[in-house]
């Protein structure tokens, strides 16, 4: 069997952090590279500071380390996205271009590209979303993932390439915190019910939107990736899903564990990009092709991620990143 040297891009971020650490459980330490624009300290494996948009020292690293697999994470999220539109596509579309051509010409056998929910727009029927509908996204970040498919689609079949994606939902994980999304608020209202602060939300109280437990995720990912070639159909991201909640289902969940517990809602610019999202997901396709299933209700996602911030915050504030 062919040892795998695997590479993650933007490996410091929400599910970079964990995922990580799961490919190093997997392959072993000698066997992943992470790598992203700055260094934090909670990584624990080999690390190489890397800008995805320099090509030169891209491959320079993928022949230094012998690379065989890369798992691109890097890219700015959606409402994060917004501030930039230029800069956003030219670091989420560009990069995953550099990703691909340099894959292509240095025998990358494998590659992971996540895509998002945030693919669906204004025409894309919001309840039970189909795997194959309308897409017309209202954000520079959807925009570079429906984008990003169609590249990885095409690269799959004009140069017979092994490339996997998923549609990740919104992910909640007590290990890392997001950064710049607008599903961002899920993580949040955790840290602040466990220490005993009033939250503030920048959502409607009945905004819907998919989500899922980040071990969930990961094994979403790892379950993708390693399953056998001929199982996957789709050369473009596959829908998976978990549950679906307002804020205020939520704030009612924590609120079981913390009954003092207290929330106000104050929409912003992101309350436009949630509304343009879908409810829920359809991911009979990814059950069907490769045998994905959650594990996670959304109660028992709550229980655990208050036992695991509870037990964080009492070793003092935690460094995530
Ligand atoms: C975001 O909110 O931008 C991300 C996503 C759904 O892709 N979490």
């Amino acid at each position: 069997m062919q040892k795998e040297n695997i590479l993650i891009t933007g490996s410091n971020g929400q599910i970079g952090t964990v995922l990580s650490q799961k490919l190093i459980e997997i392959y072993g330490y000698d066997n992943v590279l992470t790598t992203d624009i700055g260094h934090i300290d909670n990584i624990h494996g080999r690390f190489e500071k890397l800008d995805i948009m320099d090509v030169g020292h891209f491959k320079e690293i993928i022949h230094k380390y012998r690379i065989t697999q890369i798992y691109h994470l890097a890219s700015l999220l959606s409402a994060k996205g917004e501030k930039d539109p230029m800069f956003t596509w030219n670091i989420n579309l560009n990069g995953l271009l550099n990703v691909l051509n340099l894959a292509k010409d240095n025998n990358i056998n494998k590659i992971f590209f996540p895509s998002s929910i945030a693919v669906f727009g204004e025409t894309t029927p919001k309840l039970n979303t189909a795997q194959d509908v309308p897409l017309l996204p209202d954000t520079v970040y959807g925009i570079g993932k429906v984008t990003g498919e169609l590249w990885c689609n095409y690269y799959s079949k004009r140069y017979d390439m092994d490339i996997r994606s998923l549609r990740y939902p919104g992910i909640i994980g007590y290990q890392s915190l997001p950064g710049g999304g607008t599903t961002d608020y899920a993580v949040d209202i955790f840290h602040k019910a466990v220490k005993h602060e009033k939250y503030n939300c920048f959502l409607e109280k009945d905004t819907m939107m998919p989500m899922m437990y980040m071990d969930d995720a990961i094994h979403a990912t790892i379950m993708l990736m390693e399953a056998p070639k001929e199982k996957i159909k789709l050369k473009y991201g596959y829908n998976i899903a978990a549950f679906s909640f307002t804020p205020e289902d939520i704030y009612l969940e924590i609120k079981k564990y913390y009954p003092d517990f207290e929330i106000e809602y104050n929409p912003d610019f992101r309350q436009k990009i949630a509304d343009s999202w879908v409810k829920s997901i359809d991911d009979s396709k990814a059950r069907e092709d490769w045998a994905w299933k959650p594990e996670y209700t959304f109660e028992h996602m709550v229980e655990s991620m208050i036992r695991h911030l509870r037990a964080i915050y009492k070793e003092g504030e935690p460094t995530l990143s």
